[in-house]
């Protein structure tokens, strides 16, 4: 199996054991929102796809006419992403992102290192939780090249020091291997990734060490699959559009 950056990653032995089969692992469904807007979707799909780990992906527009019906068949929290593997639902990113760290613990979603693994959780924990002012007033949009000094308002300015703080922090005290918040690509980096869309697409000026960083996230091969697709998609969400 080929990881998103070329290298090749095996299927560990104890993964196989605990997912059953090597056919279960293969049988994993990421169903996902529309490219362009979902950045919960984005997330899991950029850290499987760039570790290599197979699924099959099932896109639902959303909030088209079927939306309703589609997405409660099969997420008991009506949003997506959810994973879907052997009868079984996985929903909310972050539950999703540590189902697959089991199933495929040799992938490197975490950092191998206790402090840096938990540093990690905590930063994608508070990514989960946090920055609602940049969320709501910057949606992701993949799409639009005319939003240069659109978005800001109450509360966003200071999202963005926090999130700055914390790249320039993961970077000084973990980056040394690579480009990336602990080196190398993983689930921390995947949390913010559409983070990086937003200060992109939304002209943000940003210090060397974050640009940097938000310029890596971006020229992943996974990352600009993501966006190839995202820019043929015929949907508009209206309450994503900003003028
Ligand atoms: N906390 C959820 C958030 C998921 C979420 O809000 N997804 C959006 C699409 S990006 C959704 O499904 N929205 C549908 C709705 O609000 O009805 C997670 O971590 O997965």
């Amino acid at each position: 199996m080929t990881r998103g950056d070329g290298s090749v990653y095996t299927v560990p032995r104890n993964a196989r054991n605990r997912a059953g089969t090597q056919n279960a692992m293969s049988e994993l469904t990421l169903a996902i929102g529309n490219k362009n807007y979902s950045s919960w979707s984005l997330r899991p799909w950029l850290a499987m796809r760039h570790a290599g780990i197979p699924f099959e992906e099932r896109l639902i527009p959303l909030f088209d006419e079927n939306w309703e019906e589609a997405i409660a068949a099969i997420s008991p929290s009506r949003r997506v992403p959810v994973l879907l593997h052997g009868g079984r639902a996985v929903w909310e990113t972050l539950a999703i992102v540590e189902y697959v760290n089991e199933l495929f613990p040799g992938a490197g979603l975490w950092p191998a290192d206790r402090d840096a693994r938990a540093h990690a959780r905590a930063v994608a924990n508070e990514m989960h939780a946090g920055f609602t002012a940049l969320r709501d007033r910057m949606p992701m949009n993949l799409r639009r090249g005319d939003l240069k000094g659109k978005g800001r308002g109450p509360g966003v300015e200071d999202d963005i020091a926090r999130i700055c703080e914390i790249w320039r922090d993961c970077r000084t005290r973990w980056g040394a291997g690579g480009e990336f918040l602990f080196g190398a690509f993983g689930a921390a980096d995947a949390m913010y990734a559409p983070v990086v869309t937003r200060l992109d697409t939304y002209g943000v000026d940003l210090d060397e060490t974050c640009a940097a960083y938000g310029r890596a996230v971006l020229s992943l091969p996974a990352f600009a699959e993501w966006r190839e697709a995202a820019l043929r998609e015929p949907w508009v969400v209206a309450e994503d559009e900003i003028d």
